[in-house]
């Protein structure tokens, strides 16, 4: 078929998430641009979306006041058309910040205390999903594939197919599903489940989630459950696990001599310390504080390891402006500034935490440079820093990678040393064993999880999703 450039209603596929990737508002004549560096997921889809014109749809980022008319656009990237659009500051506030973040994040990771119930977000998260199927629909024909990613946009396919959707439409959920009686708190989860079942596939990160969902539906609605497969209301859901994987080259790629210079300052700052390494996102369900007390810990417990390691905790800034993340980050400064008072000596610093962004040639460099990579969420989809870790390293001198058993990478990742980040003694145990591992295992354990990280990856994550969309039909 021509393709229509205005319109585009012969595109094959539309990609929709909350956020655009790698997309930034520019006030000016120019309005939008796009921003140099293209993170994991864009890299996955690519080949897939030049392939089939693709388009991608998301928030632009930018908010403006409800009383102005929201603006969206499309613009041209290499890779796909990108089309965007603004929320209002209610939007932002009651469905983004309070349904998204303030309800479904905390329950989907399993965190009930941290749950808020209010009728205004979920009236918020019905009438963005309506927006933004206004928006796709004017965006690509009713025939078309769709893929909708994350706990954002549960119910698009429901709003899609009400308008006449027709085409595959899937979703990929990114963080756990939880247990029948964590999804149960919500007053609205039996819509969501009756909603979710208008996709034709839903792809999980594992095995657990698949089971947990099937359970949920099963349990709260009049749906049939067998295998893999949901028939509800006369339709059919495929359910499948499918863990996301990264580009594990990229990692492994010759730094600019700027980033060998500034990671060789801090190793000459830690002097004869080996490196333990933490890099998340500034989040509750990392358990970044759980970690510095495991860490103040084993100087306890194994106080031969005083001057000789050395914990850097590098945190993204993350949703700064929800009080909960600020309490986190005030938390997590206590604690460092406790354990480097009890136990610092002028010549070593046993943690150092820095509240920043890394690129990711730095974060490769850094990642090589660590003894153990200390990756211990609370609860975590899937946890790609696991995987980040393993592909930096250097094959002839692998660090040890330290994951908790309640991250999603642990069920592909069993050659890592699971622990328990709920258990600070145990986790301290654990952290010891890992910086005592000796070559030989240490080259055993990383040969077989980077041959995992090779073998699944972000290319045939995005492959395998899209070929299991189009096998549905
Ligand atoms: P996240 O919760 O964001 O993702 P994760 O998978 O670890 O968690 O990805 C974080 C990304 O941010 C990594 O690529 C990492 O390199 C980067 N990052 C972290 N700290 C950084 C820093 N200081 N500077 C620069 N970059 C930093 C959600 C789910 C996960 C799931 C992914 C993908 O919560 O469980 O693995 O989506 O599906």
């Amino acid at each position: 078929p021509t393709r229509s450039p205005s319109i585009g209603i012969d595109r094959d596929l539309l990609v929709v998430s909350n956020r655009l990737p790698d997309f930034r508002h520019i006030e000016g004549d120019e309005g939008v641009e796009r921003k140099k560096n293209v993170g994991g997921l864009v890299s996955a889809l690519e080949p897939a979306l030049r392939a089939r014109g693709g388009m991608w749809l998301g928030w632009s980022g930018r908010t403006v006041p409800d009383t102005d008319t929201v603006e969206s656009g499309v613009i041209d990237d290499r890779t796909a058309q990108l089309a965007w659009f603004d929320y209002k500051e209610s939007w932002y506030r009651d469905y983004y910040s309070g349904f998204c973040n303030g309800t479904l994040w905390p329950l989907f990771h399993s965190f009930p205390s941290r749950v808020t119930l209010s009728d205004k977000g979920w009236d918020a998260y019905k009438e963005v999903h309506e927006v933004i199927a206004e928006v796709a629909s004017g965006h690509i024909g009713s025939r078309a594939m769709i893929w909708v990613h994350d706990y954002h946009l549960l119910m698009l396919a429901n709003v899609m197919r009400r308008r006449g959707h027709t085409g595959p439409m899937g979703h990929f959920l990114h963080i756990p599903f939880p247990s029948l009686d964590m999804f149960s708190m919500l007053p609205w989860a039996a819509q969501i489940l009756d909603a979710m079942l208008d996709f034709d596939l839903l792809g999980f990160h594992t095995p657990a989630h698949v089971a947990n969902f099937l359970s949920c539906a099963s349990s709260l609605l009049p749906a049939k459950v067998a295998d893999d497969v949901v028939s509800h209301r006369g339709r059919i859901t495929h359910v499948a696990a499918m863990p996301i994987g990264i580009l594990p080259d990229t990692f492994q790629e010759p730094p600019e001599p700027a980033i060998v210079e500034e990671i060789d300052g801090l190793m000459r700052a830690l002097g004869e310390s080996q490196l333990v390494l933490g890099v998340d996102r500034l989040d509750y369900t990392k358990g970044i504080p759980e970690r510095l007390i495991a860490f103040g810990r084993l100087l306890e417990m194994f106080p031969e390891w005083r001057g000789k390691v050395s914990l850097v905790q590098v945190s993204v800034p993350s949703r700064a402006d929800v009080p909960l993340y600020a309490e986190q980050r005030a938390s997590i400064e206590t604690i460092v500034g406790r354990i480097n008072g009890e136990f610092g000596e002028a010549a070593w610093v046993p943690i150092r935490y820095l509240y920043r962004s890394y690129s990711k040639a730095q974060l490769s460099q850094l990642y090589r440079a660590a003894r153990v990579g200390y990756v211990t969420p609370l609860r975590d989809g899937m946890n790609l820093v696991a995987k980040e870790y393993v592909a930096a390293q250097d094959p002839e001198n692998p660090g040890v990678l330290l994951l908790s058993q309640f991250a999603g990478a642990a069920v592909e990742m069993r050659d890592a040393i699971l622990t328990n980040p709920y258990h600070a003694d145990g986790m301290a145990r654990d952290l010891d064993r890992a910086l005592r591992v000796d070559l030989p295992e240490r080259k055993a354990r990383h040969g077989k999880l980077l041959a995992s990280v090779q073998r699944s990856n972000a290319v045939t994550w995005a492959e395998g999703f899209l070929d299991a969309l189009s096998a549905c039909r």
